[in-house]
């Protein structure tokens, strides 16, 4: 049985995915979903209806992370999981963490600002802004977050820094966190991104 992985290609949780099955060279069938409409069969398969959905023989993974690390378990060229390194691992599940909750919220927040009009968008965005001076320290000394080649930590976290970039680009390309500006430009020019993200 071949995989299917279930996608909506603008997700960020989808993206992060979708880039680690395509570094490991996985063979997975993608189907992009609408979230509007979503397919029985996923449901069927995970009823809590979000996406990515990694359905296999014998197994559903129902989370993005879940995902990449099955993809990375099978092939991890460049070290993306940092094999022998326990500090950096746990590094770069302490920073997965943060984004997927703390930055993860405020950059709802932020983005969604008119649903949440007890705080104006400025105090959302420097609520995130926390988050980005730390992403801005971590690449003081080096050119991705944990070492100078892309980690894992890279791959889950840029599709979220986008997102708050999209928010108002011209804030942020004139922002003072020029390390940040330089990770997401290469990030926005990778293969690895621009064909995850590809119209089909
Ligand atoms: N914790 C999940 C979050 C996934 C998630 O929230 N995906 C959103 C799309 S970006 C979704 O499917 N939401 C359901 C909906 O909008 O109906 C993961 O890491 O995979």
């Amino acid at each position: 049985m071949v995989a299917l992985l279930y996608s909506f290609r603008r997700c960020p949780y989808a993206m992060r995915a979708r880039m680690a099955v395509a570094y490991a060279g996985a063979e997975v069938e993608l189907v992009e979903v609408s979230l509007k409409a979503k397919p029985a069969e996923m449901l069927k398969h995970s009823p809590k209806g979000t996406v990515p959905v990694l359905v296999l023989d014998g197994e559903v993974l129902e989370q993005s992370l879940d995902i990449m690390r099955w993809a990375l378990a099978r092939n991890d060229p460049d070290d993306w999981s940092m094999a022998s390194d326990n500090a950096a691992q746990q590094q770069i599940a302490a920073l997965i963490a943060e984004n997927d909750s703390t930055f993860k919220t405020d950059l709802d927040r932020y983005k969604y600002a008119v649903r949440y009009p007890e705080f104006t968008q400025e105090e959302y965005r420097a609520r995130g802004e926390v988050f980005l001076s730390k992403l801005e320290r971590l690449l003081s000394d080096r050119e991705c977050l944990i070492n100078d080649h892309l980690t894992l930590a890279d791959i889950a976290l840029a599709p979220f820094v986008r997102q708050f970039c999209f928010v108002d680009p011209d804030w942020f390309w004139q922002s003072p966190y020029p390390r940040l500006q330089g990770w997401l430009k290469r990030f926005l020019e990778s293969k690895l991104f621009t064909d995850a993200t590809a119209k089909r």
